[in-house]
């Protein structure tokens, strides 16, 4: 369904991700393309305002144009927000574990597919191995408990269904027969309406505080666009829900409901209906939409890309820095990040040549790298650029507000200043980077 948005924002990143020069107009022209191909596509304007200003700070405030390679670079800005667009991660169920019972109620307008949506969701959690029941609770269309009893025989999950009783005793008698008989998912249809009307809300409520649902769905239709946003609003509001399933998402609706549905009602979309057969429902996968979305299978490599050239020129700028001993301990405050992500000093002597693999990362005293981190930190601004203004009272000054000694401080700055002469030496003879891994305590 994403095609006509994809063809536009695809067009636009293929050109960027050739460029190996980018100016502010490219990036405004190329923002304002995307933005066209947004509104074209129905997704809520001020998530269209918000997406472009986001975007276009990022690539000022990530120096694309100065990078190595600013086309890829920029790729990966409208990516990321992209992603972020469409709800970051992958959202599942939460379900309990098979010893309880956990229930899952389906809610939405009329003809939005949740009927078809409950059997599709047996069918997903019974070949996952879970005991499903499908409940029958849509007592106002006459037809639909047989169309619910059909689905359930088709793909072989059992259908609860009770006749002269409201919906809410329908749900309320189904979780007591699920207990009984030891189902552990518990998947309620419900009636639509034509609108999201007080007298739905109402009985929506009314299930819901029956059977106390890990879930609460809404489901649905891509088709309808902006209307998909509002009534997603309106049930959060109203009754609360947990997340929606997008149907129909094989239609050549235009997207804007996938894009707009996290940021304006803030509900993530857990899966999206791709036809009518009760196999045909996916994870949605924010990822993989925007990848479809920028209209290239590899844009994730030219992304991965990107992620390494601006790592590259890190360590290149590092090296440089190492080899002339004007590593600051600004510098080495900067460090700490990749330092507690690697959980060690391993990813920042790996940085030279030739030392990738020589430190063994259990050998590091993560107690020394807080009290490091935490004695930089006290210092200004100046001090981290030039540590040998730092005399006896601001020695004392900087051990009382990281709440260390005068003697840790004393010990960092000696190791720092041995490390800046290793590192250079270290920089240009194998025999030295040895001695520095010692100088670092690994
Ligand atoms: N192509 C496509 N069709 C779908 C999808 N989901 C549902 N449908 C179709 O949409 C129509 C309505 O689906 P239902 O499941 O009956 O919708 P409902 O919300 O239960 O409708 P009511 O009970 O009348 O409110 C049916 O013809 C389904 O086959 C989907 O993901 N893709
Ligand atoms: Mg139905």
């Amino acid at each position: 369904m994403l095609d006509r948005i994809s063809d536009k924002i695809a067009g636009v990143v293929r050109q960027l991700s050739g460029k190996s020069h980018i100016s502010e107009k490219n990036i405004q022209d190329s923002v304002n393309e995307i933005k066209i191909a947004l509104l074209e596509a129905d997704v809520n304007l001020r998530v269209v305002r918000r997406f472009v200003n986001r975007t276009i700070q990022d690539a000022k405030g990530e120096d694309v144009l100065s990078s190595v390679s600013p086309g890829q670079q920029f790729v990966k800005i409208i990516y990321d927000r992209m992603v972020q667009l469409l709800g970051d991660e992958r959202q599942d169920l939460k379900l309990k574990g098979p010893d309880t019972t956990s229930v899952v109620v389906l809610m939405g307008l009329q003809g939005s597919g949740k009927t078809t949506t409950a059997a599709k969701l047996a069918a997903r959690l019974s070949a996952d191995g879970r005991k499903c029941l499908l409940v029958a609770a849509d007592l106002v269309r006459p037809a639909a408990v047989e169309q619910l009893r059909l689905l359930g025989e088709s793909i072989g999950v059992g259908v609860f269904t009770e006749t002269n009783t409201s919906a809410v005793d329908v749900a309320r008698h189904a979780l007591v027969h699920a207990r009984r008989e030891l189902f552990d998912t518990v998947i309620i249809d419900t009636s639509g309406r034509l609108h999201a009307d007080e007298e739905m809300m109402e009985e929506a409520r009314r299930i819901r505080g029956a059977v106390d649902p890990v879930e609460t769905i809404l489901v649905a239709d891509a088709m309808s666009g902006q209307q998909a946003v509002d009534v997603a609003k309106a049930f959060d509001e109203a009754v609360g829900i947990t997340g929606v399933i997008l149907s129909k998402f094989d239609s050549d609706a235009r997207g804007g409901a996938a894009l707009s549905l996290k940021s304006v009602a803030g509900t993530p979309i857990k899966y999206i209906g791709t036809g009518e057969k009760p196999g045909d429902l996916e994870p949605f996968y924010p990822e993989r939409i925007a990848s479809r979305i920028l209209g290239m299978g590899d844009v994730v490599s030219l992304v991965e890309k990107a992620q390494e050239t601006i790592e590259v020129a890190e360590a290149e700028r590092l090296q440089a820095k190492m080899r002339s001993a004007t590593f600051t301990l600004e510098d080495y405050l900067e460090q700490f990040t990749r330092i507690k992500k690697m959980g060690s000093l391993q990813s920042l002597v790996e940085m030279l040549p030739g030392m990738k693999g020589a430190v063994d990362a259990d050998s590091i005293d993560e107690r020394e790298i807080v009290r490091e981190e935490a004695i930089i930190l006290s210092m200004t601004i100046d001090e981290r650029r030039n540590h040998r203004i730092i005399g006896p009272s601001r020695r004392k000054r900087i051990a009382k507000g990281s709440g260390t000694a005068v003697v840790h401080v004393n010990r960092l700055l000696k190791k720092f200043d041995k490390m800046r002469l290793m590192m250079k030496k270290a920089a240009k003879s194998k025999k030295y980077q040895a001695k520095l891994m010692s100088q670092l305590g690994v």
